[in-house]
């Protein structure tokens, strides 16, 4: 390790040997310069510029406003008169104002305060063998790391040097994907399940009521959580260690405490346990040196690691395995998935397969030592879990975490989050979305390839992760499978019943749906995809939906499973279970000037009588002079088109009748009652209105005696082949 003496200065060295893309930021031109207003000019380029908008850039010449707009005064606020009030126009204050009332996240829930930094892993002694992982399969392979250490106990603004576990996390940005490997630097955690980590973090956090002691675990609660916890036992022997006191975070071993499982290309599976071996060797402190520390320099671990960082002095650890299979696990006299338990070296060796050195300070402590978001169900292809009932909740934790933390579903995109990869998939949206997919693929499956669209990325069984099969056979319940019993790939089967179980007039609304819809539909492989589906549910069905879109009948779409004949079940038409009655119906009663009240009168009281609700209709509504006294209406013709009530009569005198029939409102009253298959009661006068309207006498058009009542209460379904060509 190369020493070097500038420990004030914060220049960044970088290790040599690490490839530039790994840690260089890809630099900005400055704002204002020469090359910035090329790199506008240049149409392409002007998104580039516009996706990395949030550098903020703090080389450029000039203040502006975080929507670009230069400042002229940094110093005074917009008065009414240099010694008047502050006036509300003044953005510039507000937007600065603004931001920094916002400056803050929620703090970790634990390991609050951490210190981290740049490096990059190198493999020394690929393992294909064991995995299949990227970065672990040829030696020299480099992969960038951010790794940040922490205490756990104490809030983002306590002492470094506490009694206390430090967390050890490592984000390795794989050329797969990121690979966090979340641990502490003991090797054996305080619970065996996750269900207890509120229970145990509450005990050791400040007491609830007084708000201390911060960062200390010397204190009530703590202690009677583990007096009654047996299982913390071995932990809290390490806890009160020396290991619990570390000189330098340079100085401290790191370990995955969990058994996890590498996977090779074949699918076989290893369990591993990862230690992580401090090149410099472990050192601590005595308590007493501890102690006095966090009074001398409360930011002790992290000025030593920033200043060595930048002084050249790169720490660096070897990555260190445990691998045995099932057999030796077996062969132990404690369970591999019990987090309080670990392997002795002197039992299993640990073998060394690379080196991570830390090399660069981070350029902003909150962008990212703060916004780091560490999650280990970050896996890649080649590492998998085991069923260590800690590790399990913890996969469930992390990625939760980090919403309630760092504000948004889209965390992955700050950039100390983002993989270094390409990374693709059909989520969208949500709070502070940074990325502006084109094209309307947003799910998958899609065919819109097929019709030279952007069709987005698919999953893959060859490249993809997948998971391991820890006991083989699919209907075995202990099996970890992403599948789907066989019996559900009968996809047709019931649609076929549902189909062949509706009226005839009901089979024709759906055939007429579907061409309405599909005719809706512009990709024509996709209307011609539909009706081969459907013709493994009815081939009537689909040759007339084909003969509606007057596209050629496809063949049969492949049936994943044999379609089975079933009963059909009168219980799924609506027809054939329908109520002919008034409850809950509304009748509208169409009258005009002449008209005679004791009719309207009647039919309203014959209606309500058989448990309906009646609605007068009139042309207008503030009271019509009828052959009897006026009437004022409940609805205006025109504003009370006939969709509004379930069946129409209409009282009218042939001379009003004959005058609605220059009204388009008034025919298509009756014209839509008709066509919509409503009972339409009438008297004498009404029969120019109807015929204008193209009203052919059936049984639901009546006279308004009590056969209207009893048609009301139906719709004539038998009309509907004579007022409109159904599929
Ligand atoms: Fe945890 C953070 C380590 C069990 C829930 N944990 C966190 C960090 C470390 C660990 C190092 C800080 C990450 C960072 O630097 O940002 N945690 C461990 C280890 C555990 C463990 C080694 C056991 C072997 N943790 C554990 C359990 C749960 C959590 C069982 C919950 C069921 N841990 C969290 C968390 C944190 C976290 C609440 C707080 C901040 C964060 O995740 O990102 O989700």
């Amino acid at each position: 390790m190369a020493k070097k003496s500038a420990p004030h200065k914060t220049s960044n060295k970088r290790a040599s040997g690490e490839p530039a893309a790994a840690h260089a930021p890809e630099a900005q031109p400055v704002y204002g310069s020469a090359e910035f207003s090329t790199r506008r000019g240049e149409g392409g380029e002007l998104h580039q510029d516009v996706d990395q908008s949030g550098s903020n850039d703090s080389g450029a010449s000039h203040l502006t406003t975080n929507h670009g707009m230069r400042i002229s005064d940094n110093q005074n606020s917009l008065k009414s008169g240099d010694r008047g009030p502050t006036l509300l126009e003044d953005f510039v204050l507000r937007e600065k104002i603004f931001h920094f009332d916002h400056e803050r996240v929620p703090e970790r829930i634990v390991h609050a305060r951490g210190s981290a930094a740049h490096g990059v892993f190198e493999c020394t002694k690929p393992i294909p063998g064991l995995t299949r992982a990227s970065l672990l399969s040829e030696k020299g392979k480099k992969t960038p790391v951010f790794t940040r250490f922490s205490t756990v106990a104490g809030g983002a603004g306590s002492v470094d040097t506490p009694r206390d576990v430090r967390g050890f996390s490592v984000k390795f940005y794989t050329d797969e994907g990121n690979w966090d490997l979340v641990g502490n630097n003991i090797p054996v955690f305080f619970i065996q399940d996750a269900i207890k980590f509120p229970d145990l973090i509450h005990s050791v956090k400040m007491e609830a009521d007084r708000g201390y002691p911060q960062a200390a675990s010397a204190h009530d609660t703590f202690w009677d959580f583990m007096s009654l916890m047996p299982e913390a036992t071995h932990m809290v022997l390490w806890a009160m260690s020396d290991r619990a006191i570390p000189r330098s975070l340079r100085m401290m071993e790191g370990f995955g405490i969990h058994t996890f499982r590498f996977v090779n290309a074949q699918g076989k599976g290893t369990f591993v346990k990862f230690h992580w071996k401090p090149v410099l060797g472990m050192q601590s402190t005595v308590w007493d040196e501890a102690v006095k520390l966090a009074g001398a320099d409360p930011d002790y671990h992290r000025r030593d690691l920033f200043e060595a960082i930048d002084g050249g002095d790169f720490p660096a650890w070897d990555l260190g395995v445990q691998t045995f299979d099932e057999d030796f696990a077996a062969s132990l006299p404690y369970d591999i998935l019990d987090s309080t338990k670990l392997i002795p070296e002197e039992v299993l060796p640990i073998e060394i397969v690379g080196r991570m050195t830390l090399d660069r300070n981070p350029d902003n402590f909150f962008a990212e030592t703060e916004q780091v978001a560490f999650c280990p169900q970050n896996v890649v292809p080649g590492v998998d879990f085991s069923n260590d009932p800690l590790l399990q909740g913890r996969l469930f934790s992390y990625l939760d975490t980090q919403k309630s933390r760092l504000g948004t579903a889209n965390f992955h995109q700050i950039p100390i989050n983002a993989p270094k990869c390409p990374y693709a998939n059909f989520q969208r949206d949500g709070l502070m979305q940074t990325k502006v997919p084109k094209g309307r693929a947003n799910y998958e499956p899609n065919s819109l390839g097929e019709a030279g669209e952007i069709n987005g990325p698919r999953a893959s069984m060859d490249t993809g992760f997948v998971t391991f099969e820890e006991n083989g056979e699919r209907n075995d319940p202990t099996a970890k499978v992403r599948a789907r019993p066989e019996l559900f790939a009968d996809h047709y089967s019931q649609a076929r019943m549902f189909y062949r179980s509706q009226t005839e007039i009901e089979q024709a609304h759906i055939a007429s749906a579907i061409v309405f819809e599909l005719s809706k539909v512009t990709l024509a492989h996709v209307r011609a995809a539909m009706v081969a589906n459907l013709c493994n549910v009815d081939g009537d069905l689909a040759r007339r939906v084909a003969a509606g879109l007057a596209i050629d009948l496809p063949a049969k779409a492949k049936a994943a499973r044999k379609i089975v004949e079933m009963e059909a079940s009168p219980a799924l038409s609506i027809v054939k279970n329908k109520k002919d009655t008034l409850e809950g119906r509304k009748v509208g009663i169409l009258f005009a000037e002449g008209s005679r009240a004791s009719d309207i009168k009647a039919v309203k009281a014959a209606v309500e009588k058989a448990g309906g609700k009646a609605m007068t209709i009139a042309p207008k509504v503030g009271g019509i002079k009828l052959d009897n006294g006026s009437m004022a209406a409940d609805g205006q013709l025109a504003g009370t088109p006939s969709c509004t009530v379930d069946a129409i009569a209409l009282v009218l005198t042939e001379a009003a009748a004959k005058q609605l029939c220059m009204d388009g409102a008034a025919v298509q009253f009756v014209m839509d009652a008709f066509g919509h298959l409503k009972a339409i009661g009438h008297d004498a006068g009404a029969k120019p209105l109807l015929d204008k309207a193209g009203v052919a006498l059936d049984e639901g058009v009546t006279d308004l005696s009590g056969k209207f009542v009893k048609a009301a209460a139906k719709r004539f379904y038998d009309r509907e082949p004579t007022v409109r060509m159904l599929a």
